[in-house]
């Protein structure tokens, strides 16, 4: 039985609906918001990638901004530098997952400290975090700008442990985003994997999560861990 002191939470996709930037994505490609919502998504993730095998780090935002720039290439869309500005302000205020607040509010009814491990700047997650009013649910709010290179590179999943003082083993690391519970699991997290879609599977790359859910109210009733802080 894992005894689970700390929980940390993946931001983009596993506690925010990054598709909620395709309501403003419309406006500027009106019928294919969710296709330019969803490439620039991938575009955005592959750019950090490329970055850090690169050792040339710059923020996820700028790494947000240039994806956006390659998906309005892609794509041919008119789209001028004012709404490109609008488009990236959009992922600052991204709309929680329906079971999220309530579910973290049960998290800390039952004690149970709460971060947040995120590729974004320490500026974007307290913007994202803020905005949905969520702030004081997370003990750290952790970016991956202390050390300058993107997940699932191990030096950011040790961030999680240094903050929390706390061996990895008593760290619950939740994603949505298949690939980074597969980093998390590497460095030695038990994982959480958040299907939010219903993939029909996880990365084969020879690992697989502690537990898979729907939403991230499941953790609460688990029998694959025991939550005491
Ligand atoms: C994160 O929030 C990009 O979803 C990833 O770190």
């Amino acid at each position: 039985m894992l005894d689970i002191k700390a929980i940390v939470f993946d931001l983009y996709g596993t506690l925010f609906d990054v598709h909620s930037v395709a309501t403003a994505c419309e406006a500027v490609a009106p019928g294919r918001g969710m296709e330019l919502s969803q490439l620039w998504r991938q575009k955005q993730l592959e750019y950090t990638w490329l970055r850090s095998m690169m050792g040339q780090y710059l923020s996820f935002e700028q790494a947000t901004a240039d994806a956006l720039d390659y998906c309005v290439a892609r794509l041919g869309l008119p789209a001028d530098a004012g709404q490109r500005a609008t488009l990236c302000d959009a992922y600052l205020a991204l709309q929680p997952h329906a079971e999220v607040p309530a579910a973290l509010q049960e998290l800390n009814r039952r004690g149970i400290p709460l971060g947040i491990l995120s590729n974004g700047s320490v500026r974007s997650i307290a913007a994202v975090v803020g905005n949905a009013g969520l702030a004081e649910r997370f003990r750290h709010l952790l970016s991956v700008e202390p050390v300058q290179v993107f997940k699932p590179d191990p030096r950011v999943y040790a961030l999680g442990e240094d903050a929390f003082g706390l061996g990895r083993q008593h760290i619950l690391f939740v994603s949505s985003n298949a690939w980074d519970a597969t980093g998390a699991g590497h460095f030695g997290y038990p994982t959480c994997w958040v299907n939010r879609n219903g993939a029909n599977t996880f990365e084969c790359m020879g690992s697989r999560p502690t537990l898979e859910v729907r939403g991230i109210d499941a953790i609460l009733a688990s029998d694959a861990w025991r939550l005491a802080a």
